[in-house]
């Protein structure tokens, strides 16, 4: 009985083995970038790029370095000012609502429960051509049904933004053709952060000839010495959402700059726009031992009270436009790190573990190697030029192969197009996007604009991802 048991063991074991190394086996590395002069041209192309200016004398921690998600939070004194009184509001909720509960409390107002109307109009401010993730998300866009969505209009933010526009252009431009929506170039330079502009060389490779690049390189304004112009992208958000009133959503998967801008250009904005879905905010604070040391906020914090987060890449790039953005009247949901942070698409990242990778999803995995191979039909072949330079970069980056990606921009355009299907909200609330390092302290009480995400289903949203990500899958057109 006991031989029996260890042969069935055995055999499972090599059935799980074989399968492991017939998915290995299935992996080709990128090929792109695997040569080494181009990988150290790229390396020298990265980098950071000053780009501060007379813009951001606004913005009092621009000459300190924060490293970025280890430094204890700082609070301005008209800061605690403002969190002490949301904090004396009557609480909406407990403060359990906040966790990753898989609903929310009853009798919550959750007016984003009613479905939106259909198809939701949607803008997409994006910082498309550095990590592939939101050049997927706008694949996935493109392939939802038109009856889901329309998208308006896409534009690009932060540093070589000219690039990204360009590199856009040729997704949308692929999946639609004539009838591709307009993509507009916006802000380079961010309004204020302590934070220089950060790019990997890798912004236009697969995708532009090294001349479109050179020449779009050179149009980007965040260069020390360069005095930053007003790009079109934050008057195009302006002018759409007039047209259409109360209809356009805006999501945002890059830095806020270009929408910061829009609010500059016309404080009447937010009476016109239904709802913001921006990706940002890093872990919440000790949540992770990696994320110690960690200061509590030195203001009152009562039982219900607020819920402190670390910086992510886009409100941090761009502190002050952060700043802004969540100041004004907008009605905005975050899609945070928190939830984003549980997903990962394509093969696993851990490839020592012979157990395999917890994340190893064999249908997702697939599906990514498909689209690196893609050349057909076109907006999967721009898309899939772009996954083998990201993956060829991470992988010289971090010295071994990765396979995959997080797809948090992806998720982030699930949630503006189908509100609390995949993912949770938490209760309403007033999020402070502090001005050291955007920091954020969200405090949850009934009637505030601000909602932050409690959940994900990633059993739903991983094959969902995946199905719209196959190269064969030409829906939405
Ligand atoms: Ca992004």
């Amino acid at each position: 009985m006991i031989e029996a048991a260890a042969g069935a063991a055995l055999l499972v074991a090599f059935a799980l083995g074989a399968a492991l190394v017939r998915r290995r086996r299935a992996w080709a590395p990128p090929p792109a970038l695997d040569d080494a002069a181009r990988a150290l041209r790229v390396l020298e192309r990265g980098g950071e790029a000053d780009g501060r200016t007379a813009q951001d004398e606004a913005y009092p921690y621009k000459d300190v370095r924060c490293p970025y998600r280890s430094e204890p939070l700082r609070v301005d004194a008209d800061e605690a000012e403002r969190l002490r009184a949301w904090l004396a509001l009557p609480a909406a909720a407990p403060a359990a609502a906040l966790t990753a509960a898989p609903a929310l409390p009853d009798g919550l107002p959750d007016a984003l429960r009613v479905a939106p109307a259909r198809p939701v109009r949607l803008l997409l401010d994006t910082d498309l051509g550095t990590d592939v993730d939101d050049a997927l998300a706008l694949l996935l866009l493109l392939r939802l049904p038109p009856a889901d969505v329309d998208l308006v209009g896409v534009t690009t933010v932060y540093g070589h933004a000219p690039l990204r526009a360009a590199v856009a252009a040729r997704i949308v431009q692929a999946a639609r053709g004539r009838a591709a929506p307009p993509v507009v170039a916006g802000e380079c330079t961010p309004l204020g952060t302590h934070r220089p502009v950060w790019h990997t060389g890798t912004e236009g490779l697969g995708v532009l000839t090294d001349a479109e690049v050179a020449r779009l390189e050179a149009q980007a304004d965040f260069l020390p010495g360069r005095s930053p112009r007003e790009w079109p992208a934050a008057r195009f958000i302006v002018d759409e959402t007039a047209r259409r009133p109360g209809e356009v959503t805006i999501v945002c998967i890059g830095p806020l700059t270009n929408l910061a801008r829009a609010l500059a250009l016309d404080p009447t904005l937010p009476a016109r726009v239904p709802r913001v879905v921006v990706m940002g905010l890093g872990s919440r604070h000790g949540e992770r031992a990696a994320d110690l040391p960690y200061a509590p906020p030195d203001v009152p914090v009562a039982p219900g009270g607020c819920f402190g987060f670390f910086p992510n890449h886009n409100l941090s790039a761009d502190v002050l436009a952060a700043v802004r953005v969540f100041d004004s009247d907008l009605r905005i949901d975050v899609v945070d790190h928190h939830v984003t942070g549980q997903l990962w698409w394509g093969a696993g990242f851990d490839t020592d573990d012979p157990a395999g990778d917890p994340d190893d999803d064999p249908e997702a995995a697939q599906a990514c190697l498909d689209l690196l191979a893609a050349e057909a039909p076109p907006e999967a072949a721009v898309v899939g030029r772009l996954l083998r330079e990201w993956l060829a970069y991470r992988s010289l980056i971090f010295r071994r192969q990765v396979r995959g990606t997080c797809p948090h921009d992806a998720l982030t355009v699930a949630e503006a197009v189908y509100p609390g299907r995949f993912v949770t909200p938490t209760p309403a609330g007033h999020l402070l996007v502090h001005r050291w390092a955007a920091f954020g302290t969200f405090v949850p009480r009934a009637g505030g604009p601000h909602r932050l995400s409690a959940a994900v289903d990633r059993a739903a949203f991983i094959p969902f991802l995946t199905g719209h990500l196959r190269p064969t899958r030409t829906g939405g057109r």
